[in-house]
């Protein structure tokens, strides 16, 4: 009746921006992920007939009644056929304050964490499909390395989940996770994604455009051609933030850093090193590099003034179960 387990954040490659379903969390397009090494969440749930409600922790403290750590929930119990309260307690390895993204880590181990909680043995699509009506990006982080999310096409979402692109030994493809300081709080992303699916003359353009990067990548994973995945995933993360932009309202993600980060990152490709740069929906960038240019590139970028912490990480593994009982 209880089970922990860990799941790793990913880096959207080309990008999922847009749903067609709200409720069921379907794509509009599919997305290509790597799952990042070291940035990790822990999830233990345990299953209490004694409980009375959901009793859910997130770094040691008691929050309310989330919404969709409540659905997830309420799904595995439909599947198991009880209706049994469950204790939830979940950490983040990683700086959760500084605005890094911490939903796909969190409820890919939430979902292999409470359906073995509840005597389910969901792996690979099922545990997909379970993870991604927590959050979308949670159906990429139930596989390790690099990750393709089918967005389907049936209404009930029985045919969207992630399947496994190439190993996390693949190919050793260092990741410079480069935090700015900023201070604005952002939009949410599903808010952002509504928005621009609803509102944003580019909308169209980006969902055809989706489908070339999609086929581009597949093709730099397979023969680990860093140019090309630097170039696709860099011009993919600026169309998503241009599709954000020309929303109404405008969403716009970046901060003064990031756009310090992006000119640096330029720079410092034109005096030779391999870099190139991906934005999620907040203002910090994701520097993809080669292993002989990774140490030069951390250094320069550490040492901007409006950069307050680099992390290293690269290719990680798949959500595990740590134990169950
Ligand atoms: C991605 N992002 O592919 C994109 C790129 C942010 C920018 O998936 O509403 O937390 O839970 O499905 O997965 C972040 O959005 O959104 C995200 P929901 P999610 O990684």
């Amino acid at each position: 009746m209880r089970a922990t387990a860990v799941a790793n954040a990913n880096l959207a490659l080309v990008k999922y921006w847009g749903k067609r379903d709200e409720g069921l969390i379907l794509p509009q397009h599919g997305s290509i992920s790597l799952t990042l090494e070291g940035l990790e969440t822990r999830t233990l749930v345990a299953f209490d007939p004694s409980l009375e409600e959901d009793d859910i922790r997130l770094g040691g403290r008691r929050v309310g009644s989330p919404r969709r750590v409540q659905g997830l929930l309420h799904i595995v119990r439909a599947m198991a056929g009880t209706d049994c309260r469950a204790r939830v307690e979940s950490e983040n390895g990683f700086p959760t304050a500084a605005g890094l993204a911490s939903s796909a880590s969190a409820f890919a181990a939430l979902a292999l964490a409470a359906s073995r909680a509840a005597g389910l043995e969901l792996e690979g699509a099922a545990l997909s499909r379970l993870a991604r009506q927590g959050s979308g990006s949670a159906c990429r982080s139930v596989y390790g390395g690099f990750v393709e999310w089918l967005p389907g096409s049936l209404p009930d979402g029985s045919d969207s989940f992630s399947v496994p692109l190439a190993p996390q030994d693949h190919w050793d493809l260092p990741v410079l996770i480069v935090l700015v300081r900023s201070g604005a709080k952002e939009v949410p992303s599903s808010e952002g994604m509504r928005r621009s699916v609803e509102t944003s003359p580019f909308y169209p353009v980006w969902r055809q455009q989706a489908e070339k990067d999609l086929n581009l990548l597949r093709q730099a994973i397979a023969e680990r051609d860093l140019h090309l995945l630097g170039r696709v995933a860099e011009e993919n993360a600026m169309r998503m933030h241009a599709v954000a932009m020309a929303a109404s309202p405008p969403v716009l993600y970046w901060s003064p850093g990031t756009l310090r980060v992006l000119e640096k990152v330029r720079a410092l490709r034109r005096e030779g090193l391999h870099a190139y740069a991906s934005m999620d929906a907040g203002p910090h960038v994701h520097v993809l590099t080669s292993r002989d240019c990774a140490a030069a590139l951390e250094a320069e970028l550490a040492a901007l003034p409006e950069v307050s912490e680099v992390l290293v990480s690269g290719p990680g593994p798949a959500a595990r179960l740590l134990g169950a009982e």
